[in-house]
């Protein structure tokens, strides 16, 4: 009797143990390329002396007088990128002709001896503000190669480029990419050397072993390109955008992802008189965006201010509209909540059952045993729908797998193959578009079919895998029209507040959590010790991607939160960190702080005052928090 109790009580023990994860396979990336991927597209800005001498490399011997916008308004840029659904924006604050658009220490060759704002301007600095303000990532472009430095070629230009990169990774905030270009070397004016300068490999001669090891000291988040392939992205292969496909984000026992670059404009990266005829068209773009972002990489896309400082009106044209025609097709995932059968699930544990492919979650995943690397699923959706682009991605986590794969639609009662699946050896290697075989899914890959294809019944088959794969999302979607683009609605004025009514607060003096979202500076969040924190469930999920923090302002410092921590959660369990920090000189200026991050999918926000002034107690007197719905 008591052996039979025994027996069912471990019968029932295997039922409910929980089937584990796969084992990582190969190189994985970091959390930071995880994010950056997630980034998808973000804006190229070429802004120098080139821009008013129609060039595109300087020699290096132009004078900084020419520089001198009359109506340079980075705001204004940086909502136009925003507004079209960018993530970021990369800027070239010195490019080959060693021209620095900051006030460098490094050298004289920069924008204080510029007439703009009588040379006390920052080009650097402002772009990187309104970025913050904005809630978007900022990073810099710093070209390796000076053709004005006369020490360039020699020791004594590592000296200088050191402390440029220095100045641009702790004087601007979150810099979540630096680009080191890879043209190196060749003629220039040097000083008035006026010579070819070889530097041989520029590996050794940049050092960038130390270079990389130092940014990481800087600012570990920053996502490094180029570096000789020690950073953490590299060129997509062709300045026209696209990457080519199969594509594998490693590089023997590392992890490097790809970025396909290319200027909106077929003049340039710089602007140039008379350009606006030569923009690529919204249609061009979102061949582009297929032929990067749609085989697993990111996209740069330059848009080069003008004279004026002002983006040129007919690239905002194309760009508007791509941007709508891309928020068109990611807007509705026809795939969204269908049922899904596996043909096997791993440990037959619900946790990694064929549902995850459908549930609008990007991290939780489909997976069948270890050694399984050609499963099905059947996905039935609840009304037949009408598609033409397919978009798999697959848990990069846990390392990139999937060599293959194969879909099948149920039309008129028969299978019919709408993506075939990829055969070894085969590479797209242009804009190839139209009905593109299955090979790597990776972060994500899009297939856009040349006829839609209207069924409720599809068939998912990993034919190769390097391992078990973990497929975390498929999405059916459909290009629009270009009417049906034109009435998406575009928000140019930056991220919103989220509106807090709905939201739950737990955590320490949660009942106080509330007043920080009040709209009343007078009331606020009050916890008597420090660390203390507040969590807050916004019900829904939504893309975070900052926040602002007004200190206590009735002229009292006590309490006053001067550091913090900011994690978020999909689930409330685990956590991801988002932001970690200080408040800096709060006691002299208590104004509010904002906090910008790689935006991320959460449902639950939690804010940690980690420090504070005078020791006692944390507070915050008011709080927003910067996103959008998800999806978006
Ligand atoms: C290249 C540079 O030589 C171009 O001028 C431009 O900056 C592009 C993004 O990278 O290598």
């Amino acid at each position: 009797m008591f052996r039979k109790y025994l027996l069912m009580l471990s019968c029932l023990g295997s039922t409910l143990t929980a089937a584990t994860e796969p084992a990582p396979y190969g190189p994985l990336p970091t959390e930071q390329q995880v994010n950056w991927l997630r980034m998808e597209w973000y804006a190229f800005v070429h802004f120098g002396l080139n821009t008013y001498t129609d060039r595109e490399w300087g020699y290096g011997d132009e004078s900084p007088k020419l520089f001198n916008p009359s109506n340079f308004n980075a705001e204004a840029i940086v909502k136009t990128f925003k507004g079209a659904g960018m993530s970021g924006m990369i800027y070239t604050a010195k490019h080959h002709d060693g021209f620095c658009t900051w006030p460098t220490k490094s050298t004289k060759h920069n924008i204080t001896l510029s007439p703009w704002k009588k040379g006390k301007g920052d080009v650097v600095k402002e772009f990187a503000k309104a970025c913050q303000k904005h809630n978007f990532a900022f990073g810099t472009y710093l070209s390796p190669w000076d053709r004005n430095c006369a020490e360039y070629g020699r020791e004594g230009y590592l000296k200088v480029y050191y402390r440029q990169i220095k100045e641009l990774l702790t004087k601007y905030g979150p810099i979540f990419e630096i680009w080191f270009d890879g043209a190196m070397g060749g003629d220039g004016f040097y000083g008035g050397a006026r010579e070819n300068r070889n530097i041989g490999e520029a590996d050794k001669y940049y050092n960038y072993e130390k270079v990389v090891k130092n940014i990481r000291k800087l600012q570990p988040d920053c996502i490094i390109w180029g570096a000789a392939g020690r950073g953490d992205v590299t060129w997509g292969g062709s300045e026209k955008g696209f990457v080519k496909y199969p594509l594998w984000n490693t590089n023997g026992k590392k992890w490097l992802s790809l970025e396909g670059d290319t200027p909106i404009n077929h003049r340039g990266w710089f602007w140039h008189p008379g350009q606006g005829g030569n923009v690529k068209s919204p249609e061009h773009l979102m061949e582009i965006y297929l032929s990067s972002v749609g085989r697993g990489a990111n996209l740069i896309l330059n848009l080069a201010p003008n004279r004026d400082g002002r983006l040129d009106a007919a690239d905002v044209a194309s760009l508007k509209a791509f941007g709508k025609m891309r928020t068109r097709l990611l807007a509705k995932d026809y795939a969204l909540g269908a049922k899904v059968k596996a043909s096997q699930v791993r440990g037959k544990d619900s946790k990694f059952d064929g549902s995850k492919l459908t549930d609008g979650d990007i991290e939780s995943y489909w997976c069948p045993e270890d050694g399984n690397t050609s499963p099905k699923a059947e996905i039935r959706l609840a009304a037949p729908a009408t598609f033409d682009v397919i978009r798999l991605r697959e848990q990069i986590r846990l390392g990139q797998r999937v060599e293959a794969f194969q879909v099948e639609a149920m039309v008129d009662g028969e299978w019919v193959t709408i993506v075939k699946p990829g055969q070894p050896g085969e590479e797209e290697t242009q804009f190839n578009l139209r009905d593109g075989k299955g090979h790597t899914i990776g972060n994500q890959v899009m297939r856009w079919l040349s006829q839609p294809v209207t069924t409720n019944r599809l068939r998912l088959t990993i034919t190769r895998a390097k391992a078990c794969p973990c497929i975390s999302e498929l999405s059916l979607l459909r290009m629009p029209t270009a009417e049906e683009a034109e009435q998406v609605e575009v928000d140019d004025s930056g991220d919103k507040p989220l509106d807090s009514q709905k939201w739950k607060f737990t955590g320490i003096a949660a009942e106080k959590a509330p007043l920080a979202f009040d709209g009343n500076a007078d009331t606020r969040w009050y916890a008597g010790k420090t660390p203390a924190h507040f969590v807050v469930d916004m019900r829904k999920s939504h893309t975070i991607s900052g926040f602002s923090y007004l200190p206590r302002q009735d002229g009292n410092t006590k309490g006053m939160t001067s550091r913090y921590r900011v994690e978020l959660s999909t689930d409330g369990q685990n956590w991801t960190l988002a932001s970690e920090g200080e408040f800096g000189n709060l006691r002299a200026n208590p104004v509010e702080q904002f906090v910008t991050f790689t935006p991320k999918k959460a449902r639950y926000f939690r804010f940690s005052a980690t420090a504070s002034l005078d020791g006692v107690g944390s507070s915050v007197a008011e709080m927003k928090i910067f996103g959008q719905p998800a999806g978006k």
